[in-house]
């Protein structure tokens, strides 16, 4: 197998922490952002998105989108188990992990796509007023994430798991091109999470 992947990026920085959570090495195939790489003839026969991450099975198969990733690689390495235990574990799992997913990490990734100058070359055009509402949308629902915090010790629950990946992936993303911490908007919930969640090891995973 091969993962196709980026250093820094929020999505393929969540299969590498949930990669290193399970303690899973595998080839890796840097496609620079920066240089247009994944707008290239050759990665667009890999994912005509021009999306990453992206795993090349075994067998040749292509399999994108960072969940779906993230779900193949649970059947191979079951544990730790990062995904549920059965069908109701897993269904509010997966509730937790897709609400960070859209209402987190996709916000936090309008504001910057539209906002940051550095962002022009893969948004084109930007639209600097949809950025700016995208970024109060992403305080209003951080404050939510505060609020679930408040009243149990992970993203979707009682244990760690890929909400977490997901949540933190996008808190990081934030935290370094929006300059977003919580405490300074008086989330000490959500900065008290985040901060346990970077003192692991697999935080480190894919910057
Ligand atoms: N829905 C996809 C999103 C993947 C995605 O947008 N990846 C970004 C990096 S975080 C990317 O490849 N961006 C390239 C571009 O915008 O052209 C997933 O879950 O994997």
């Amino acid at each position: 197998m091969k993962l196709y992947t980026a250093p820094r990026a929020p999505n393929p920085r969540r299969v590498a922490m949930f990669m290193a959570e399970k303690g899973i090495d595998m080839d890796l195939q840097l496609v620079d952002l920066g240089k247009g790489e994944h707008r290239s003839e050759a990665y667009l026969a890999v994912n005509p998105f021009g999306r990453l991450p992206a795993l090349e099975l075994d067998d040749g198969r292509i399999l994108c989108e960072t969940r779906a990733i993230c779900t193949y690689l649970e059947g191979l390495h079951p544990g730790p188990n990062l995904m549920g235990e059965g069908y109701e574990e897993r269904a509010f799992i997966e509730m937790a992990d897709r609400r960070v997913e859209l209402h987190l990490l996709a916000i936090a990734a309008n504001s910057i796509r539209h906002s940051h100058p550095g962002f022009a070359a893969l948004e084109n055009p930007q639209f600097q007023d949809f950025g700016a509402s995208q970024a109060g949308k992403f305080r209003d629902n951080a404050l939510w994430l505060d609020g679930v915090l408040a009243g149990q010790p992970y993203v979707a629950g009682g244990r760690f798991t890929i909400a977490d990946i997901t949540a933190f992936c996008g808190m990081e993303f934030a935290r370094g091109l929006m300059k977003f911490r919580p405490a300074e908007h008086g989330m000490a919930h959500l900065q008290a999470w985040r901060d346990r969640i970077a003192a692991r090891t697999s935080a480190t995973a894919g910057t």
